[in-house]
């Protein structure tokens, strides 16, 4: 063995594993809402030999040697982070959105401080203050939730939690809210109690990249994300904000407040996915997404199982499965074995436990990257329903997983 020789020859477990994994992902319907498919660009870019290079520091102000061609990478992810969010500062090195909101908590806050964000079983994110998430354990936390009956942001009652507790921090930005967000009501909100407003856009990055979601860049004194959910770049963090005093902090707390030496084969393979987005098929791609979300919901509600919040503005259809009286669990084992993937969600005021809940998170992303159209969306609505309203059917069953496998191969991922 040589490091010339390849992966099938050095490693042949990894390797079968590797094409077992490539197998799946093409056999299987798609629908986990933070996933998606990173172009071949992506991946190679990430594949590169950039992963052998050591580049602690920032363009031009490095800790080692031979970093010429890293800062060029770099450099151009981060300007095109700026032209694509029409951000004045952009952070490119966070590994993944958890650090990246590490990284905000680090230079904006003490621990011990206020911070206001979603209770998870709402939709929020385990990192907005979440008791097992270091947010929850070294900041004092208050939770605000949706309406009980719209499902909806309650800005009312948000502004009255904010007045009560004046956090340092407010969070918007969620992972399973199928909603547009009014980040201009929560500015007035934290400029009303002086706090920090952060927006982590993780799950609707390319939304709002494509425009088809309202930019929070030039509202929010800070914009966290990660750049493989609807951005479709490959697995990582990104921070921008439209203060570059702010964003230099920002910097110190992402290195080295938290993070030592940058992943620069994945900052490349952000920069290509940052130039994919630019593109007009991205904006194209991203319509679809929201469109291909309706159409799903639509579909699944006049086949008697409720939406959360009655539809969906986003890439998100979270579906209430009390209202077939049945658990996020058995119905995400049900399509499971039909080749369907997705999670199992909490829904608000759910009455399970997190690891069962009462809901079904679905996503349209990585599917439309797939080519669906609306169309396609509803076949793949009814072949949902059809196995959640007769779990106990074998040929229903059986039809299912033909008509899975039909979809995909009408629908090929990659050209191997
Ligand atoms: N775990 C991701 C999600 O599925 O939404 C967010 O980090």
């Amino acid at each position: 063995m040589t490091i010339n020789t390849s992966l099938e020859d050095s490693d042949l477990s990894i390797s079968a594993i590797i094409k077992k994994e490539q197998h799946r992902q093409s056999t299987h319907l798609e629908l986990i809402a933070s996933e998606n498919f990173a172009s071949k660009a992506v991946m190679e870019a990430q594949g590169s030999v950039l992963t052998n290079k050591y580049a602690e520091g920032l363009p031009n102000k490095r800790y080692y040697g031979g970093c010429e061609h890293i800062d060029e990478i770099e450099e151009l992810a981060i300007n095109r982070a700026k032209k694509l969010f029409d951000a004045e500062w952009a952070n490119v090195q966070a590994h993944s959105g958890a650090q990246a909101n590490f990284a905000v908590f680090l230079a904006l806050l003490e621990p011990g401080d206020t911070i206001m964000g979603m209770d998870l079983s709402h939709g929020g994110h385990l990192t907005h203050g979440s008791p097992v998430n270091v947010s929850g354990k070294w900041f004092k936390v208050v939770q605000y939730g949706v309406n009980k009956i719209s499902h909806q942001l309650d800005m009312e009652a948000i502004r009255e939690l904010a007045l009560k507790h004046r956090p340092k921090l407010i969070i918007c930005g969620y992972s399973a809210y199928p909603r547009q967000i009014d980040f201009s009501a929560f500015r007035k909100i934290a400029d009303e109690v002086g706090a920090y407003l952060l927006a982590d856009i993780a799950h609707i990055a390319g939304l709002v990249a494509a425009k088809a979601h309202p930019n929070p860049v030039s509202i929010c004194d800070v914009v966290t994300s990660t750049t493989h959910k609807t951005l479709r770049g490959p697995r990582g963090g990104l921070i921008l904000c439209k203060n570059a005093e702010l964003g230099k902090k920002f910097d110190k707390a992402v290195f080295p407040g938290t993070q030592g030496g940058p992943l620069e084969h994945v900052i490349a393979a952000k920069a290509v996915a940052f130039g994919e987005a630019m593109r007009p098929e991205f904006v194209n791609y991203c319509n679809q997404i929201i469109c291909n979300a309706k159409a799903l919901a639509e579909r699944i509600q006049n086949r008697g199982i409720s939406v959360i919040s009655n539809g969906t503005d986003n890439h998100i259809v979270l579906l209430d499965l009390r209202s077939i009286n049945m658990t996020g669990k058995k119905a995400d084992q049900l399509i499971s074995e039909v080749n369907i993937t997705a999670n199992k969600n909490t829904v608000p005021f759910d009455p399970e436990s997190p690891f069962v809940t009462s809901g079904l998170r679905l996503g349209t992303s990585a599917l439309t990257t797939r080519g669906f159209n609306a169309e396609a969306f509803c076949e793949v609505a009814d072949i949902i329903a059809d196995r959640l309203l007769n779990p106990e059917d074998e040929s229903i069953k059986t039809n299912c997983h033909n008509k899975v496998i039909n979809l995909c191969q009408r629908f090929p991922l990659y050209d191997y």
